[in-house]
């Protein structure tokens, strides 16, 4: 056997010889330590924002009411809080949870708090409101548009029913910085048992070519504004190629003339880049310089023989912050992928006839209508992977959001064969990968061991909040042998 020189691993590795021949060298890191960092982290967090919560005795100048405090919480791209208030003198107590920075104005009174940066918090003092509709928003360029905006409800009827109970309230630290640990615990488990929900819609569908006479593949795309179940009961407006989120994939050989017909039905102009695959310059996607925007209502066709393989995606450049960030993503790929047949990487040789027995798609966003989520879905309704002990998994993940995600995979590494689609020379094992906006990563990992096993990004305020499991999280279900 070659063995690669490699840097020690921090346990003995354990070879296992399958009856194949290939050797597993036991690269594995074990992901609980990282389990509790991230329950710790998050409790952290949400102190941060409890401490917020009782900051309700702060009058205004002259006033002799209290005000009323309300928290209101920033996040990639939505505000979120109990959005109403009696008449009289109002708080903000503002915090953005998210990860990156913004801001919150009130259109109507021109109040607006400093730039806050990821974790900051700040209170905003309207001072006596009257009743009314109170517009808030984020002034960060592009964020209202993706979907910070919401509205303040200030009546003079003390707040009832639903907000008067909490609304969305969740149990959090108490004021005397002690954690409610009973509620807490429940909250976070009660979501973490949700797993895995049933909702309507499923994205990343092959989508059937028709076959022209002479050979062409035609395609036909609709890009239009559905109602996305994005987590159970939680519909959102997704814009959408052929109805799901991703959109259709498209798979074609290296050779294949393809054509794809668009009819534009969404409230813009659009596109369709072909990102990361080759065309001509005509072909490209990127109004006004390669072709006209593609009107509402328009149907138009682009065309191109698939000259080189390609791990790709297709989505719209033309007001890409809002239509992209919506919905309008799917995958794209020409040929096979390059396994890295017959190579020893780190002490493990891949067959020479390698095949994967599961190939999935991972799509990455973050913001929009769509928000955090793993192939359009929220936790609880991410898709578990179920898989039997010692099956391959083929994954090509591909990033359609804002920020970078560091995908960990527990328990089994994840040998990166190609970057953007480009077979690696060196291919490497990870157990954490972390794909960029716009970047595609694709791997294989064995599945070696039964066993429910998550599978999730790695920024810890993408997958756990106040009131539990949510985001970017999934998991792998290892059927036991013996079942
Ligand atoms: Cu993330």
């Amino acid at each position: 056997m070659t063995v690669i020189e490699k840097p020690a691993p921090p346990r003995t590795p354990e070879p296992e010889q399958s009856d194949n021949g290939r050797t597993l060298g036991s690269l594995i890191f074990f992901g609980m330590t990282a389990l509790l960092i991230a329950l710790v982290a998050s409790l952290l967090v949400i102190g941060v924002i409890g401490l917020l919560d009782d900051n309700s005795s702060s009058a205004s100048a002259g006033g002799t009411a209290a005000a009323t405090t309300v928290d209101v919480t920033l996040s990639e791209f939505k505000i979120d809080g109990s959005l109403v208030a009696q008449t009289g003198n109002v708080n903000l107590a503002v915090s953005n949870s998210g990860t990156q920075q913004h801001n919150l104005v009130v259109e109507e009174l021109g109040s607006e708090t400093p730039l806050l940066n990821a974790g900051d918090s700040a209170d905003l003092d309207l001072g006596s409101l009257a009743a009314g509709n109170y517009t808030l928003f984020c002034s960060v360029p592009g964020h209202r548009e993706s979907g910070m905006e919401t509205t303040l409800i200030v009546s003079t009827d003390p707040p009832t029913g639903e907000a008067a109970a909490g609304g969305d309230h969740t149990a959090h630290q108490n004021a005397d910085g002690t954690y409610d640990a009973e509620a807490m615990d429940a909250q976070m488990v009660e979501s973490m048992l949700k797993f895995p929900a049933e909702t309507a819609g499923k994205g990343n569908q092959i989508l059937e070519p028709e076959i022209l006479a002479d050979g062409t593949k035609k395609f036909v795309l609709e890009a239009s504004v559905i109602k996305w179940e994005v987590a159970p009961g939680e519909f959102v407006d997704a814009w959408a190629y052929n109805g799901m989120v991703p959109g259709p994939q498209i798979v074609v050989d290296v050779g294949d003339k393809v054509q794809v017909e668009i009819t534009n039905n969404t409230p813009l102009g659009t596109d369709i880049h072909w990102h990361g695959i080759h065309t001509p310059n005509d072909q490209d996607g990127v109004s006004p310089f390669t072709q006209d925007p593609i009107k509402v209502g328009e149907t138009y066709t682009y065309e191109f023989v698939a000259t080189d393989p390609a791990i790709g995606m297709y989505h719209a450049h033309l007001h890409s912050q809002i239509s992209v960030l919506n919905g309008m993503f799917a995958a794209f790929r020409i040929g096979e992928r390059p396994y890295p047949r017959g190579q020893t990487i780190s002490g493990v040789t891949i067959p020479a006839d390698f095949q994967p027995d599961v190939e999935l798609p991972m799509v990455l966003n973050d913001a929009g209508t769509i928000g955090l989520t793993l192939n359009g879905k929220s936790f609880p309704a991410t898709e578990p992977v179920v898989l039997e002990t010692g099956d391959w998994v083929a994954v090509d993940y591909y990033n359609e959001g804002l920020t970078a995600h560091p995908m960990h995979q527990h328990q089994f590494p994840q040998l990166v064969y190609a970057k953007d689609g480009i077979p690696l020379d060196h291919p490497y094992w990870a157990d954490t990968i972390s794909i960029a906006p716009g970047e595609r990563y694709s791997v294989i990992f064995h599945a070696t061991d039964p066993g429910v096993w998550v599978w999730h990004c790695h920024i810890l305020t993408h997958v756990e909040r106040e009131s539990g499991m949510f985001g970017m999280v999934t998991a792998l279900v290892v059927k036991d042998p013996g079942t």
